[in-house]
């Protein structure tokens, strides 16, 4: 990006995301749902939002670490796996903060071999090599985060890779990998076991450590309020039902911060009331089943899409 355009449209808010890949849906539904609608075209890098000074940039997920931090963003959202590999480099990284945890593109990074059982822990797996008087080989794209985690270890070389890291046993090139797993799938295909997991990662936003610009600031506070309120609304459900009225203060058994619900009386109906109220977590059928327990019936569970919820 050329100095030009660095400094035009400097009163707005430069926030990346990723182009196109495991990011980039999570990332644009999270915008529309902050009620930030992009002008974009097919292959436009950067769109412009029209109900905030908001630019978006669509670039690789790799470069977004290095963007914000060089001040070319403001924020950016990338996987917190990406975000940590460059953090543990010699004080790269360390200018910049998780502002917000988003809740998707969650993965593992994980140890995987042919020779361990499911779920083996390093330090299994080295013993049983050391006293074959064998080191390890790992092929990895993320060697900052392997060789901080092994520095326990003796015996660890690191083969930096920068895809196609579950062929490297086959290959021959490694004993074993370090890499990103979701359902583990990809690594059983290739006949690789998952052993620990090093890190858990998930969409995360990043900014600068002493926040954003000074004439962005209010900017940002009203991104961040959005993306509050998309993220509460994730976890929460509005839940309806009927019930016997002398049986509402049990609910609070059930569902965790059902204390004061709104209840609603019945037209007609003596005795059973319409309840209404908002859970702090998913309702799954055994909510339901013990919610049914309790004698409730017309039961409802609702997703919320916006919150501002003061206690
Ligand atoms: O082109 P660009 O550089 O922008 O994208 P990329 O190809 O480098 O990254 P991309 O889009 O593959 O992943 C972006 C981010 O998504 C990662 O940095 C993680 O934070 C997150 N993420 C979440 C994942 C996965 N889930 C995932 N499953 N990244 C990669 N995978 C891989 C996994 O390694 C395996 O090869 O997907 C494959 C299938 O996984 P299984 O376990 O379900 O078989
Ligand atoms: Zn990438």
């Amino acid at each position: 990006m050329s100095e030009e355009e660095k400094r035009e449209g400097g009163d707005r808010l430069k926030l990346a995301i990723q182009k196109s890949g495991r990011l980039s849906e999570g990332s644009l539904d999270l915008l529309e749902r902050c009620g930030l609608r992009l002008r974009r075209g097919r292959e436009q890098l950067l769109a412009r939002i029209d109900s905030l000074p908001i630019d978006v940039l669509f670039v690789r997920d790799d470069d977004i670490v290095e963007f914000v931090e060089q001040g070319v963003c403001d924020a950016g959202i990338v996987g917190e796996n990406v975000y940590k590999e460059r953090y543990l480099g010699e004080g790269e990284g360390e200018s910049l903060e998780v502002v917000r945890y988003l809740g998707f593109a969650r993965c593992r990074l994980c140890f995987a071999a042919r020779d361990i059982e499911e779920g083996e822990g390093v330090y299994s797996y080295m013993k049983k090599r050391e006293q074959e008087g064998l080191g390890v080989r790992i092929a990895t794209s993320y060697p900052r985060t392997v060789r901080s985690y092994f520095s326990d270890y003796g015996g660890v070389e690191v083969v930096t890779m920068s895809g196609a890291v579950e062929l490297a046993p086959r290959l021959g090139i490694a004993d074993a990998v370090v890499d990103l797993v979701s359902t583990g799938a990809s690594m059983n295909a290739h006949g690789l076991e998952v052993g620990e997991t090093l890190l858990r990662s998930e969409a995360v936003l990043l900014s600068g450590k002493g926040g954003v610009r000074e004439g962005l600031v209010g900017v940002m506070e009203k991104l961040l309020c959005r993306v509050d309120g998309v993220l509460h609304a994730r976890g929460n459900k509005y839940i309806m039902l009927h019930m016997e009225e002398s049986r509402v203060g049990l609910l609070s058994d059930v569902i965790p911060g059902a204390e004061s619900p709104t209840v609603l009386s019945l037209s007609g109906v003596e005795g059973i009331v319409a309840v209404h109220l908002v859970c702090h977590e998913d309702v799954f059928w055994e909510t339901m089943e013990a919610l049914r327990g309790l004698g409730a019936r017309k039961i409802l569970v609702l997703p919320i899409e916006k919150m501002m919820w003061e206690v």
